[in-house]
């Protein structure tokens, strides 16, 4: 009797494998296999990097950051940067979720940074800039002046 059947597995990390085939028969003579497989790491990636347009200096601003990584037993690291022309400044995650921060009066440029335990980063920048208005600005609706 012959079957040919197709075996998955999932690798929770990446890495050097053997995998062993053993066929055996119910007299127990058996034949093995082996081959050889190399996982290679896969970078983590951003997959939700959110937050308002613009805002009213004085009100804190919430940011909604979300990362996952195929490899199921590795480890992220996660940091957020906040830039304008000439200066900036980053801190890092605790997890992915819901950041809330205050801002000066200004535009702000907004990334977030993961890397992996093994040493893949992937950057991902948001797709517009954070706009913070004075609280008195006069191009604002009277209903949003403090
Ligand atoms: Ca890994
Ligand atoms: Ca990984």
């Amino acid at each position: 009797m012959t079957r040919d059947p197709i075996v998955g597995h999932i690798y929770r990390n990446n890495g050097s494998y053997r995998a062993t085939l053993i066929v055996s028969d119910s007299l127990g003579a058996a034949d093995t296999s082996n081959a050889n497989t190399t996982i290679a790491n896969v970078a983590p990636e951003v997959t939700v990097l959110s937050f308002p347009d613009t805002v009213v200096a004085g009100t804190t601003v919430r940011i909604e950051i979300r990362y996952s990584d195929p490899g199921l037993d590795d480890t992220v690291r996660a940091s957020i940067w906040v830039w304008q022309p000439g200066s900036g400044g980053g801190t890092g995650l605790p997890g992915p979720g819901f950041v809330e921060l205050f801002f000066a009066p200004g535009e702000y440029g907004i990334e977030v940074i993961v890397e992996d335990n093994d040493g893949a980063v992937t950057v991902r920048q948001g797709d517009h800039l954070l706009t913070v208005v004075p609280a008195t600005s006069p191009s604002l609706p009277r209903s949003l002046r403090s």
